[in-house]
């Protein structure tokens, strides 16, 4: 009797390691402990509504215990994940204001560094609305044996070596890419392994559903409003009007329209002159995930991925998925 074929993650990881001639496992280790942590937080997201994490911090649960945020503990759990790999000499994350460095030797002479929002849309989890993991991983410019220095986070996208995101949805699934497509994989959790489920991911060229928070409309830049009317006009021929889906979380939304074709879309708003998504943890690895997928990313004035970062939580505009949409909004913005 034939077996259930499974490719799970590390298999599928230690496989593709083969792409990269000078790979020593390091990368594999790291990706290896990045589908541990994301297990980790499944299985407390899946709890969330029960154990009372949803709490602030500070409070005392029935058992006694301090509750913690979902996202303080998802922080917890991809920074200890790697410094437990030995692979990452430091992480760059949405809770913590500075760099997070591990001073231990073995990750000091580390060669990797993550960026990371460790639970992207958690207002949504008191809802039960999809949230998800954004990280990505840059080799280290500063010497091995030291500790992580700021300069190795403010790397362009274009120098990242992985990048990828978990989405805890009616299943949870790692989608990445080392630089040579995108690949899914969908948790079992029968078997506790991320099995590939979308070997080369391709998004649409020419994408129907637009995604944009319209509450915004009265203040969005009047080629983002003329965009908003281009796909809600009739016409036949480039089968508009187009579908509006917004759920609030990058992630799911991102998700959707990799997978069926589509634009997201966060535009300055009167609250977030700059924008509200931060480029070198939401923004750069969306970007190189879609660019892989062949999908478009642009701030409105360039490729996200060539802006070399000023500040740790820097904040832009961000138009990512199908190209012909986001090639679109590029003309209405230019000229507007
Ligand atoms: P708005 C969630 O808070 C988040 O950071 C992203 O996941 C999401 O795309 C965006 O903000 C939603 O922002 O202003 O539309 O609620």
């Amino acid at each position: 009797m034939k077996g259930y074929k499974i490719t799970t993650l590390n298999e599928y990881i230690i496989r593709r390691q083969a792409d990269y001639p000078y790979a020593k496992g390091e990368l594999t280790r790291l990706l290896y402990n990045i589908g541990v942590a994301a297990k980790v937080v499944t299985k407390k997201v899946n709890k969330a509504g029960l154990v009372d994490i949803l709490g602030n911090i500070g409070n005392v649960n029935v058992q006694g215990e301090d509750v913690m945020k979902l996202d303080v503990f998802a922080n917890e759990s991809f920074i200890s994940s790697m410094k437990a790999s030995g692979e990452c000499c430091g992480i760059a994350s949405e809770e913590n204001q500075e760099i997070v460095t591990f001073d231990d030797g073995l990750s000091r002479d580390a060669n990797y560094i993550m960026c990371v929002d460790p639970l992207d849309g958690s207002s949504n989890i008191d809802v039960n609305v999809s949230i998800g993991t954004i990280f990505s991983i840059y080799r280290r410019i500063s010497p091995r044996g030291s500790k992580a220095e700021a300069a190795d986070f403010m790397q362009a996208g274009n120098k990242q070596v992985a990048a990828g995101y978990v989405i805890y949805g009616s299943s949870t699934m790692l989608v990445y890419t080392t630089g040579n497509g995108v690949a899914g994989f969908t948790l079992d959790p029968s078997i506790g392994e991320f099995c590939l489920s979308n070997h080369n991911i391709k998004t649409p060229e020419k994408g129907k559903i637009y995604s944009i928070n319209e509450g915004n409309y009265s203040h969005f830049p009047e080629g983002i409003k003329k965009f908003i009317k281009y796909c809600q006009e009739s016409d036949p021929d480039t089968k508009r009007p187009y579908t509006s889906r917004y759920i609030g979380s990058l992630v799911a939304d991102f998700h959707r329209n990799l997978l069926k074709g589509g634009i997201f879309l966060y535009p300055p708003t009167l609250k977030a002159p700059q924008g509200k998504l931060r480029l070198i943890y939401e923004c750069n690895p969306i970007s190189f995930i879609s660019e892989q997928a062949g999908g478009k990313s642009v701030t409105g004035e360039e490729r996200v991925l060539d802006i070399v970062p000023q500040d740790l939580h820097q904040r832009i505009p961000f138009y990512t998925g199908s190209k012909n949409m986001v090639e679109k909004v590029e003309q209405f913005l230019g000229e507007s």
